[in-house]
């Protein structure tokens, strides 16, 4: 019998690597001494602790589901982590959400002012850029269009449009807004995993085949909508002390959000259909990979597993 997917197996996961994922973020980032100092102190307060570290566990999912050694994802991963910690400076910045907690604490603003805040960003998303090259040019090439203005960026350019601009809330909208404010640095997380796995010790010499490539942007694209479907709704249900951010805040600003379209059962239906949909496709994507690599489809049965279970974990989490 198929066992059930279950978040279980992948916050063991998390609790075995994030250790090592730690260790590659302080490796990629400038000693907090390093001059200048007070910026290098700024980037480290926005870094650690941290919040769930999910975009480098996703780098390391993309690696392992696709047959590559998990140490090769490491630095890369970082990156991602690096590059979505710039985002958060930058969003919670007065000029965009003005939030003044996160990760459970002061933003990064409120304590080293806006200027060193948005300089603190910047450096994040270039230091981003240097991690990733470990992973060879498709990896860059990858990340750079999932964070900029077809990607992210973009996301989040229509997602300011759309706050107070009611009479043009649809469905379709919002889900343009979701796949690239929040669902493209996802997705990428895993490809760039999947690159960085790719050649081994010298991860440019073999390329990802497309159709492995294809079939995790698929699973990719249903996991950063449930991801972001359950975020829309956290804000809702959750308390400051789970989320570690100030919820009620897309409500009270007037955001184009899943529960303000549909309300809050339908939204959490829809997360979860769209998490079992990436639970369904994460067994193509290790055959698909098994074929290229000519390796036994069973042995990358457990990678598969963590791509279920991760699905189930981004609708069932409270943080
Ligand atoms: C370029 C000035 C300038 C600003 C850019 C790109 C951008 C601002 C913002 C990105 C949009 C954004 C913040 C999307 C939200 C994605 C999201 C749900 C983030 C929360 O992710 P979690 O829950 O956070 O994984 P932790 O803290 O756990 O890492």
């Amino acid at each position: 019998m198929t066992e059930r997917p279950s978040a279980g197996s992948f916050r063991t996961f998390v609790s075995t690597h994030r250790g090592a994922v730690e260790d590659a973020l302080l490796g990629l980032l400038p000693d907090k001494s390093a001059q200048p100092a007070r910026l290098h102190e700024a980037m480290h307060y926005a870094m650690f602790p941290g919040g769930k570290r999910l975009r480098p566990m996703l780098t390391l999912l993309g690696c392992a589901a696709t047959g590559g050694a998990l140490q090769a994802a490491m630095r890369p991963g970082a990156a991602l982590e690096c590059l979505h910690t710039y985002s958060l400076v930058h969003d919670d910045l007065p000029c965009m959400d003005n939030d003044d907690l996160r990760r459970g604490r002061p933003t990064c603003h409120k304590v080293y002012g806006d200027s060193l805040a948005l300089l603190a960003g910047d450096a994040l998303l270039t230091v981003a850029f240097e991690g990733v090259a470990a992973a060879g040019g498709p990896a860059v090439q990858a990340l750079a269009k999932a964070a900029g203005s077809i990607g992210m960026v973009g996301g989040q350019v229509e997602d300011l449009a759309a706050e107070g601009d009611g009479a043009a809330h649809t469905i379709e909208r919002l889900r343009w807004i979701h796949d690239h404010k929040t669902g493209a640095l996802i997705t990428a997380s895993l490809l760039v995993g999947a690159h960085a796995g790719a050649g081994g010790e010298d991860p440019v010499l073999e390329e990802v085949p497309e159709e492995v490539l294809g079939l995790l942007r698929r699973y990719g694209d249903r996991l950063g909508r449930a991801f972001q479907i359950a975020d829309d709704c956290l804000d809702m249900t959750g308390s400051a002390a789970e989320l570690g951010k100030n919820p009620g805040v897309d409500l009270a600003a007037g955001k184009l959000t899943w529960p303000a379209l549909v309300g809050l059962e339908k939204s959490q239906e829809a997360a979860t259909a769209l998490a079992e949909e990436a639970a369904g496709l994460a067994g193509q994507v290790v055959s698909a990979a098994a074929e290229w690599r000519s390796v036994a489809r069973s042995s990358l049965d457990g990678a598969a597993k963590l791509l279920q279970d991760v699905a189930i974990y981004t609708v069932e989490r409270r943080t």
